[in-house]
């Protein structure tokens, strides 16, 4: 497949001023008629005019009133060019298009009977021939007509300016967008839809049109949405003074669509999953992550759409900065400490979740990709999540005023303007005066970096010593790397758990005062900044030998190496001041014990309490029963790494140990503490009606997993708990967390339980995605079982969010029986990477990226995982999707 390059990067040869188009829209044959004005790019040195195009009927060409003869153009692979046109060209192209037959989600297709678009990145080419490419800007104009009784309401980007009848028993209207954007941000929608709507003043006084437009019968599940918008507009204009631009915003939802959301310019449309929302059908996860998602394709409006990418290589640009943006305002709306403390907590666990191994295996890519074969496989959590906490880095490194200032130069510089993540860097050096010169390698080369501590305490001087060493493993491409500039916030606790005011030393050790900000005189946490390969800082007047709280609220996205003892963790864990470190030091503790049981399991222990100490129980206990700590806390310091975080620490990994591991070892601390699950379980109800805020999600949170360890002890009154949990729920947080539990046990009710919740909600498609997935990631369920669940009624390949429901659940959320020994879990993935390549691409390139860290595995799994890739790899038809994430796997 043909590979291209951000070296290779050129400016357009032509622009585009204006964008006229008229859709006659029809499911079988939509005619589009584009009127485009474009002028020579004086700067560039393309003579040709390029446009592209895919699966369309040409249907007339005119140019500058003069229809196009054969032989005045060329209609290529995807492209059509005129050679030598003039310098100024009006262009009238007419295509068609099918929207019926349209199963890739990209270009304009039809859903429950509905019309929508989905041009990120290059769908606008399925739509008609245009230089689609994000640098080429334009306004646009667009008249839609349609049959009026099945499609009454038609949407465009920007303001509706005209709508009527056509007699005919057709009707239109007509949008036009005064701000000029690339051809992605193009969307439309027509169909049978109602919406709620709200007028909401903005802080400059004008009022704004709000929109949430659903099918029929959704009308109820639109509040959390509407509320997540009005608070994001509003933080906007706090936090950064941006304010909305356009008289009128919308949000669309559609059942089937590829990704989460997206931000077409004042006609955002988002996957249902990230819309709909009610205590009867949503968890309170789903109204998080409606409120980010919400937030998220609203601040797009300003970093993204306002300024955007010059080319799809920039791609973090945008996506890096929203994700940062997305982040700090659920901080914000939760708007306590501890609350904060929590969701970074949530960011880093995906981060290391899913970023960490990616950045590890075949499809590593730095937070600017340097080539790619396909873009659509660049959406990722590089992109996405580290690109978040290379901008976090900025405020971390310049002071929350700092980065406002970057912030405010970047817009005063570009709005309006196509740009690179170097203009990004640029205002964050020039508004602050800093330097950021080495941090460009951020962006340019790929892999986690690794920091490794060393620490050394002189009682004559009282000085405690730092040492730090940095490295990088190697990537594809790219075998050496250099030093990065990465901030280390760091505290010191004395013996009673206390910060030490820090002081470091002037002069003498390298690097030491010049990258340290200590406005205060002695702070208690510092931002160490590491710009070598090592460095030492010196801390003076340290009285005692300290315990170090390193690397505080994550503030680099590195591995940091320290020897702690188990006594240190216990210490940290119960003291650190800093809420996130105090969690990571439980990480480090019960990740140690993982994987040292792991090691006996492999050579042949059985698993059983001879094995255990109690500094893992004793630190448990202590969270468990600190009432003073917020439940949401709580939580996630009582969860155990995951089976893929434990994966990706081993050499060679072996699933089934892991799983059996990570089993015994939540068995073991639910018969250790099970009065202390009981009583957290019942101090943590919340009766009374439903609401989705962080303290009471955060106490639901805490009390079913507490259920949940219960429940792995698969004794009758745990069985009894989640039976009557699941009966009296008045919300989905509490009856799928008692389901889930149940399904996972062998409690006589649990067939039952899961027939009546299918009854239930069967006609609530959110809902069944959600019984689908629980199913698939249940201890019992093998491959059998998941093909058994393909055959029910309710399945469908075609729609998205049911195929990641179960087959997405499956191979990646239950490890145990998807790396079956017998290769019948990854026999699975192949068949299904095939059928799905030929219906979407994009859904069927996310598969192929399970397999991603098949060399890792014991080599018996991995000679079958490469029987199943070499399969892919031998498919006829791939997508360039599909093939560019094999063929890299392989190589
Ligand atoms: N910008 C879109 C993603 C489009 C993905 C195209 N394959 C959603 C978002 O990040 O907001
Ligand atoms: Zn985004």
């Amino acid at each position: 497949p043909h590979t291209i390059y951000r070296k290779d990067y050129a400016s357009p040869s032509f622009f585009v001023d204006t964008v006229e188009m008229g859709f006659d829209l029809d499911p079988d044959a939509t005619i589009v008629a584009t009127r485009l004005t474009m002028r020579r790019n004086p700067a560039s040195r393309g003579k040709t005019l390029v446009l592209y195009g895919e699966s369309l009927r040409l249907v007339a060409l005119r140019m500058n009133g003069k229809a196009l003869s054969k032989r005045a153009y060329t209609l290529g692979h995807g492209t059509l060019e005129i050679a030598n046109p003039p310098d100024e060209v009006v262009l009238e192209i007419e295509t068609v298009t099918q929207p019926s037959q349209n199963t890739s989600l990209m270009g304009l297709y039809v859903s429950n009977g509905n019309f929508f678009t989905q041009c990120e990145a290059e769908g606008f080419r399925k739509i008609t021939f245009f230089p689609d490419r994000p640098d080429v800007m334009a306004t646009y104009k667009v008249m839609l007509r349609a049959d009026k009784e099945k499609y009454p309401v038609l949407l465009g980007n920007g303001n509706l300016v005209e709508q009527g009848d056509l007699g005919d028993g057709r009707h239109y209207a007509v949008w036009e967008d005064p701000f000029r954007k690339p051809s992605y941000l193009f969307a439309l929608v027509a169909g049978n839809l109602v919406c709620q709507e709200e007028t909401f003043r903005l802080q400059d006084g004008r009022d704004a049109l709000l929109q949430v437009w659903v099918e029929e019968g959704n009308l109820d599940k639109t509040q959390h949405a509407m509320e997540s918008l009005k608070n994001s507009i509003r933080w906007d204009e706090e936090r950064f003074g941006l304010e909305l631009d356009l008289d009128r915003f919308m949000i669309v939802a559609v059942s089937d669509f590829n990704m989460g959301a997206m931000e077409n310019k004042g006609l955002n449309i988002f996957n249902t999953k990230y819309v709909l929302a009610n205590p009867r059908i949503a968890t309170d996860v789903d109204f998080a992550n409606i409120e980010s998602v919400v937030g998220h394709e609203y601040f797009h409006n300003w970093t993204g759409n306002r300024v955007t990418c010059r080319d799809w290589f920039q791609l973090s640009l945008k996506e890096g900065l929203t994700v940062f943006r997305d982040q700090e305002f659920s901080a914000d709306m939760i708007g306590t400490d501890s609350g904060r403390a929590v969701k970074r907590i949530e960011d880093v666990r995906v981060l290391r979740q899913a970023q960490f191994p990616e950045d590890a295996g075949p499809m590593a890519h730095p937070v600017r990709p340097d080539s790619y074969v396909e873009i659509n496989n660049f959406y990722t959590v590089t992109i996405y999540e580290k690109g978040s906490e290379v901008v976090r880095m900025y405020q971390t490194l310049l002071g929350r005023d700092g980065f406002r200032k970057g912030m405010d130069l970047y817009f005063q510089r570009h709005d309006g303007q196509a740009v690179e993540c170097d203009d990004f860097r640029r205002a964050m050096a020039d508004a602050s005066g800093r330097n950021l010169d080495q941090f460009e390698l951020w962006y340019s080369q790929a892999g986690t970096p690794r920091v490794t501590v060393a620490t050394r305490y002189d009682e004559m001087s009282n000085i405690y010593t730092m040492s730090f060493t940095q490295s990088c493993p190697p990537t594809p491409g790219q075998p050496k790397k250099l030093p990065f500039h990465i901030p280390v916030a760091v505290g010191l606790l004395d013996s009673s758990g206390r910060d030490i005011p820090l002081r470091l030393q002037k002069g003498g050790t390298e690097g030491s005062s010049e990258g340290v900000h200590a406005n205060d005189p002695a702070p208690t946490t510092m931002v160490l900044e590491l710009t070598q390969q090592t460095q030492t800082f010196d801390f003076v007047g340290v009285l005692e030998q300290p315990v170090p709280s390193l690397l505080r609220n994550f503030s680099a996205p590195v591995v940091l190496e320290y020897d702690y003892t188990d006594a240190e963790l216990g210490f940290l864990m119960a003291n650190d001041s800093d809420p996130f470190n105090r969690w990571e030091a439980g990480q480090r503790l019960a990740l140690r014990r993982m994987l040292s049981l792991v090691r006996e399991v492999k050579q042949g222990a059985a698993l059983d309490a001879s094995l255990l100490d109690t500094a893992l129980t004793d630190a448990f206990r202590v969270t468990l029963t600190d009432t003073s700590l917020d439940p949401a806390f709580r939580e996630l310091a009582l969860t155990l790494p995951s089976e893929s975080v434990v994966a990706e620490q081993m050499e060679v990994v072996d699933p089934q140990a892991i799983h059996a591991v990570r089993r015994f070892l939540r068995r073991s601390l639910a018969q250790a503490l099970r009065a202390e699950w009981l009583a957290a379980y019942e101090a943590n109800l919340t009766p009374g009606e439903y609401s989705p805020d962080a303290e009471s999600a955060g106490k639901r949170g805490l009390k079913n997993l507490a259920l949940s360890y219960l429940l792995d002890l698969d004794e009758s009154d745990g069985h009894q708990l989640a039976q009557s949990q699941y009966d009296a729920a008045n919300n989905m947080t509490d009856r799928l967390s008692a389901l889930g539990a149940l399904v996972n046990s062998s409690a006589p009710g649990r067939e039952d339980a899961l027939a009546r919740f299918y009854d239930e909600f069967e006609n609530e498609a959110l809902v069944i995605d959600k019984w689908f997935s629980l199913q698939a990631v249940s201890y019992n369920t093998d491959v059998e079982a998941v093909r058994a669940l393909m055959r029910h009624p309710a399945f469908s390949l075609k729609n998205p969010n049911r195929a990641r429901s179960l087959i997405f659940s499956f191979c990646s959320g239950n490890p145990a029986q998807f790396h079956a020994p017998d290769g019948s879990g990854y026999a699975y993935w192949a068949e299904l990477v095939i059928t799905l390549n030929a219906l979407n691409p994009q859904v069927a390139a996310r598969l192929a990226r399970v397999m991603d860290r098949w060399r890792k595995y014991e080599p018996a799994l991995q000679r079958n995982m490469r029987n199943a890739l070499e399969d892919v790899a031998a498919a006829k038809s791939l997508s360039k999707d599909v093939l560019e994430v094999i063929t890299k796997s392989l190589a």
